[in-house]
């Protein structure tokens, strides 16, 4: 048999919108520098299988000043890739932690980091922290985490979360998550601020728009699933076909793939004819919860690091630019 090729790139649909930039997005970076000046630590939240993708040059400027750690969420997802974790280690030192929701360990280190904090800082109000991060990466649960570990006994679930992005709507009240010290816990106690997602004002990489919408970055149907599923079997097939190997053998044609998972997985209309849209959710969701491999969707190679730093320090649009744009791209789409 003929040795099986991957596609060596991905041609990007022309219609894959550039930005989600949404008016609670801009309102919730304004209300964000009105509570900064009690905030003492930034946590910002980046999904560990986009470290690049869902770094936010808005969300940098609009906390610039304020100490930050950097919280790679769903690490749990991406653990396949080899090397990636200590790359990041190295490009942040210490500022980095990794985390996910199924592991407490990942959640007492956080808690430690926030106690020493709290030890340098000795305000009278206890540590604030605020929480902030790209839609859908973890935030909430996050809060959730750290409020269920460190306030021993108060397993309410204090923020709402969901997999699909916008769940958070504005910056709510704080809440404590680790006890004052006359309750034995640390100062005045640490208490942290949820925040909405905030996505970027424009993405000029629709690849990136691409990755970010398999992670549910944005709303889901902005992309249709086909094309997803279609540059999915392309990355699978980079990592490794056998990745989807219960269904077929290695192929570059979605519509062949798509037929298989319809086939295996029953996802047929009437006639035995088979459902590529429901394929492409299926392949999708498997991916989601880490059934098609655990793997970091970004390039980290030296070129696409520098070249990220650079969007970063000169972001494409401004956030009233990013506004506008996604007002015209919807009129676009609705003419
Ligand atoms: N596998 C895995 N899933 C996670 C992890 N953390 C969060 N999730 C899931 O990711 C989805 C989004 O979580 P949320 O906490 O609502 O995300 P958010 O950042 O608050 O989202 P917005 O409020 O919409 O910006 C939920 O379905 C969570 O269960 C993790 O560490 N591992
Ligand atoms: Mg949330």
């Amino acid at each position: 048999m003929a040795q099986f090729l991957p596609r060596r790139s991905f041609s990007i649909p022309s219609s894959i919108p550039k930005s989600y930039f949404l008016g609670h997005h801009h309102a919730a970076v304004s209300k964000l520098k009105t509570v900064l000046p009690r905030v003492s630590l930034v946590i910002e939240c980046r999904d560990f299988r986009l470290p690049l993708s869902t770094h936010n040059p808005v969300l940098e400027k609009a906390v610039i000043g304020c100490p930050k750690i950097i919280v790679y969420t769903k690490h749990d997802l991406g653990s396949d890739s080899p090397g990636v974790r200590q790359l990041l280690q190295r490009l942040h030192g210490r500022r980095a932690l990794f985390w996910d929701k199924n592991h407490p360990g990942a959640t007492a280190s956080l808690l430690r980091r926030l106690k020493e904090t709290a030890y340098e800082v000795d305000s009278i109000t206890g540590l604030c922290a605020l929480i902030v991060g790209m839609p859908n990466v973890g935030k909430s649960t996050l809060l959730n985490a750290l409020r269920k570990s460190g306030t021993l006994g108060r397993k309410t679930k204090v923020a709402k979360t969901g997999d699909q992005a916008g769940v958070t709507r504005k910056i709510g009240t704080s809440v404590r998550v680790v006890e004052p010290e006359e309750r034995g816990g640390v100062g005045a106690g640490v208490y942290v601020l949820d925040s909405p997602g905030v996505f970027m004002p424009y993405v000029e990489d629709g690849e990136a728009m691409m990755k970010i919408s398999l992670v549910q970055g944005i709303k889901k149907g902005l992309i249709a699933d086909e094309i997803l599923a279609d540059y999915l079997l392309y990355k699978m097939n980079l990592w490794d076909p056998r990745l989807y190997g219960r269904y077929c053998e290695p192929t570059n044609d979605v519509q062949e793939f798509l037929s298989a998972v319809a086939k295996r997985d029953g996802k047929l209309k009437a006639g035995g004819v088979p459902d590529m849209e429901e394929s492409a959710a299926r392949v999708l969701s498997e991916w989601r919860k880490g059934k098609l491999g655990k793997y970091v969707l970004d390039d980290l190679s030296d070129e696409a690091l520098r070249n990220h730093e650079l969007m970063v320090s000169s972001p494409p649009l401004s956030l009233s630019q990013g506004k506008k744009a996604w007002k015209e791209q919807k009129k676009e789409k609705s003419a």
